[in-house]
């Protein structure tokens, strides 16, 4: 651990800055061993601070080489420096401060400041990352302009990037070079960006709305020039989308991305150079998948409309770090789903949020999307945050309808633009556009957990009235035990027997912890169709029968809910098969489940890409979640088991339809909505006969492998194969890494495909790739396809009884934790719900988290994760 037990932070604690930045200038000279950066910077007092406040600024891992107070230089005595920062007790109201330091981003490991990536550097600001870098208030709530000079060797690194405008350049008579940057707009220091490389570009140009013309440029090594095409496309799409959906339009000259190859997570929104994970720029059919395709497109619209939710309109402080992350994520899945299809978005949206964020509300480390503490902020950047803040805003938007939305955010952006605010200020605008009293909305920003919404109907058939009754409860949390009722907009729907709508779309607002809602002419006994389109981020209950849900899958007018339905009908009979598994009582599957099944697969009026959710069984960690404790042996079992007996009872219609799907695809690769559904419901089909143990599969698996025209269905193939002991897997992934090797991102999807084999010795195999010339845990992208797929995405054998996928975790956790505590505290997450399963498995998944809590020198991030997991 750092220093003792690190110190939390309390949102209560906040006070505004005593010191205000009016401009800051740096001059980064950078050197093969250390790079000198000098800044100065203009202080002013805050109005209404006292005169003798100390101007306090952060810092850490800082060599100071000078420090000058308006001119002159000042002695030890002047200030004081720890481990965190610097002090200065006696400043004028007005003054300028001239600092150097030395770092050494050749050695920093941690990807966080100014860092190397293939020889190149970067830097990563957000979300404390500058405090690395120089010393400087670096808190959000501090905007200022920044100036930028760069000093380099003109050879190795020819190109020389920061934020906003290039203002001068020239050469050095010493080889080296140099170039200016000032950005005009104030923006907080972790927003700040620089790279220096040997990099090439792609240039393309967009004309905004009111007539301007932006410049922009893809930055990435020579090699990997040829696959930015559609990163570009997707860029000039999201500029496009923003000016149309919400009237935004881009205020830079030049709109910069880099992609590189070491980035602790996707993308940074730097304002006008963009830092991407090259995994999220590069793309070609014959590299990329259809949710590569996808992906990219997504988190480039993402970072580019955070240029106006979070960088022309930032967080006070990072509490409100959901103000940005979760407003900008239902931005881009807006974009998503008005580009693509809506209800395909939607489905992959609330299966991720399910999967992983109701997890994390069942968890320890359980928070409100505005967190009230934090040990290391770094460890709030969660699915809670962002995809649960997502949530919340779109409920906004389903309370007020899309023009009410909108003029909240006018509002918001009149009020805002240029300044760091607070959640409160969000709902505010909201409210205030709107003139609505949206007071109780706030318990979504500070209840954690996830609410449980129980419906019973009743219906009259002599009044013809129908009600509904309602309740919602909340479980406890760490940060609350008992928690007051949220306001959960409900979208119903109620169904007459021919599975027609009879009231339409009703948006209810539940309000109290118990509630009822009454319709009348009513005329006959409906099936209702709750929560549509998943309107609020809760678990809804109602006693379903088996035949209801049959009902709404083949009627219901919403295709969420009607997805939805076959979701909690498989899950029923996983549950039920799951039980008579622990008694070992013999199981089967009804014939009315397989028919249920067989009418998806062969109802050929229904969208393809919808076909494909709606034949995907919820998965191992979904079964886990309503299975406690769980065995993920057992529910491995009975899921196999159903995917088994499905494919070999509906054999014959898989195989014509794969053949169909199959004899369509043939022509060029596109990654269009239709035919990426084609290509998902081709591939659920031969992932369904790939259960089937028959030779001519294997092969027909080996032959899609070997003749695919993308990497969508060779990756298919290749994964079907990766879960069979038969010769033809050897065959593939041997070929696969022949082909490939030199390709760092391929070779991700190589190393992730076998650490998520259900083959018995896969923890084996994994061990063995660790040692892969190829591998590198230095590298987070390789980190996360074999480290992190094992752990988060093979249940079964992470969760091995005799506890060998948990050492194998700890051993890695421990490593990383020396070089890269950011991945090191990712990695450990899958140990944190200990609590949920058996008693064997928990017992050594907690011993596991006690030995990473004794080690010697941990981080902080991991310590705040394994501390809490363990209260
Ligand atoms: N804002 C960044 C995430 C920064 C993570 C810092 N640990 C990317 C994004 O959400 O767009
Ligand atoms: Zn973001």
């Amino acid at each position: 651990m750092k220093q003792g037990e690190p110190k939390t932070i309390y949102l209560q604690d906040y006070t505004a800055p005593a010191y205000r930045v009016d401009a800051v200038s740096l001059v980064f000279e950078l050197g093969e061993d250390a790079t000198r950066v000098t800044s100065v910077a203009n202080y002013r007092r805050a109005s209404g601070v006292a005169a003798d406040a100390p101007l306090e600024l952060f810092g850490e891992n800082l060599e100071l080489l000078e420090i000058r107070l308006n001119g002159l230089p000042l002695t030890a005595t002047d200030y004081s420096v720890s481990d965190t920062g610097m002090s200065i007790p006696n400043v004028s109201a007005l003054c300028t401060l001239e600092i150097v330091t030395r770092i050494y981003p050749q050695k920093n490991t941690s990807l966080e400041g100014l860092y190397q990536t293939s020889g190149n550097f970067c830097t990563q600001c957000e979300a404390q990352g500058f405090r690395k870098i120089t010393y400087y208030p670096d808190r959000p709530d501090v905007m200022t302009v920044f100036t930028t000079q760069i000093l380099a060797d003109k050879q190795k690194y020819p190109v020389l990037l920061s934020n906003g405008n290039l203002t001068g350049s020239g050469d050095l008579a010493d080889g080296r070079h140099w170039a200016r940057w000032e950005d005009p707009f104030q923006k907080p220091a972790y927003l700040f960006a620089l790279v220096a490389g040997n990099l090439q570009h792609v240039e393309d140009h967009y004309t905004t709305l009111s007539g301007r013309d932006v410049t922009l440029r893809i930055y990435t090594e020579a090699h990997n020039i040829d696959k930015c095409d559609h990163a570009m496309q997707s860029l000039k799409r999201a500029m496009h989308w923003d000016e149309q959906r919400f009237g935004l339009e881009y205020d830079l000259d030049i709109y910069m991305i880099v992609a590189v190859d070491d980035f602790n997570m996707g993308a940074m929104e730097n304002k006008g150079l963009n830092v991407f994970n090259s995994k999220l720029v590069f793309a070609s059919p014959a590299t990329a998948t259809d949710m590569d395709y996808v992906s990219i497109e997504a988190v480039i619209g993402h970072e580019y409309f955070h240029n106006w939710t979070g960088n022309r309109v930032t967080c006070r402080d990072w509490f409100q770090l959901s103000l940005k992350e979760g407003l900008t994520v239902f931005r881009d899945q807006e974009f998503t789903s008005d580009l693509h299809s809506r209800s395909v978005k939607r489905i992959e949206d609330v299966r991720m949020l399910r999967t992983h964020q109701f997890a994390e509300d069942a968890s320890p480390m359980a928070h409100p999307i505005r967190p009230s503490s934090y040990m290391e902020i770094n460890n709030f950047y969660t699915v809670t945050v962002y995809e649960k803040g997502a949530e919340v805003v779109r409920m906004y938007q389903t309370l007020l309808g899309r023009d009410g939305f909108r003029k909240g955010m006018d509002l918001y952006f009149q009020r805002h633009d240029g300044h760091a605010v607070s959640t409160e200020n969000f709902l505010a605008a909201m409210a205030d556009a709107n003139a609505a009293d949206l007071s109780q909305f706030q318990r979504w920003y500070d209840q954690a957990g996830t609410p449980d919404v129980a419906v019973r109907m009743a219906y009259d058939a002599a009044a013809q009235t129908c009600t509904l009754h309602f309740t919602q409860t909340c479980p406890a949390t760490p940060e609350a035990a008992v928690k007051s009722p949220f306001l959960i907009p409900i979208e119903v729907g109620l169904l007459n027997s021919h599975g027609q709508d009879m009231l339409g779309t009703q948006v209810l607002r539940l309000t109290e912890a118990e509630q009822t809602f009454s319709f009348s002419d009513v005329p006959e006994q409906p099936v209702p169709s709750l929560l549509r389109g998943f309107s609020a981020p809760v678990k809804l209950s109602y006693p379903y029968t088996a035949a209801d849900l049959v009902f709404l899958m083949k009627h219901d007018s919403d295709a969420f809910n009607r997805w939805d339905a076959g979701q909690r009908l498989a899950m029923q009979t996983i549950l039920s098969l799951l039980a008579a598994h622990q008694q070992q009582e013999a199981f089967g599957l009804e014939h009315d489940f397989i028919s249920a099944y067989q009418a998806i697969l062969t109802d050929a009026t229904l969208d393809h890409a919808l076909r494909a959710e709606a034949l995907t069984l919820p998965s191992e960690a979904d079964i886990a979640e309503r299975a406690r404790p769980s065995d993920p042996e057992a529910i491995h079992t009975v899921r196999e088991f159903i995917h088994a007996t499905l494919a070999k009872a509906l054999r014959l219609d898989l195989e014509t339809l794969y053949a169909d799907l199959h004899a369509q695809g043939q022509g060029d690769y596109s990654p269009d909505a239709a035919s990426i559904g084609r290509r998902s419901l081709k591939n659920v089909c031969l992932a369904y006969l790939g259960r089937i143990q028959d030779d001519s599969i294997h092969e027909t698996c080996l032959q899609q492998y070997m003749t695919a025209g993308n990497m969508t269905d060779a990756m298919a193939a290749l994964s079907v194969l990766s879960r069979i002991e038969c010769p033809q897997r050897e065959v593939a992934l041997q070929h696969f890494h022949d082909r490939w090797q030199h390709d760092a991102l391929v070779m991700d999807k190589w190393f992730a495909l076998q650490a998520t084999s259900s083959l018995p010795d896969t923890l084996q195999q994994v061990q063995g790739l660790m040692q892969h010339p190829l591998f590198d845990l230095r590298n987070p992208n390789k980190v996360r396809a074999l480290v992190g797929s094992f752990a988060m995405r093979n249940p079964l054998h992470f969760h091995a009884p005799d506890g060998s996928g948990y050492a194998f975790l700890t051993d890695r956790v421990l490593e990383l934790d020396a070089m890269n505590p950011q991945i090191a505290s990712r990695m450990v997450r899958p140990l944190m719900n200990w609590r949920q399963y058996e008693t064997i498995r928990s017992g050594l998944m907690k011993a596991q988290l006690e030995r990473i809590q004794t080690h010697a020198g941990l981080s902080g991030d991991v310590y705040e994760i394994v501390s809490k997991s363990l209260v």
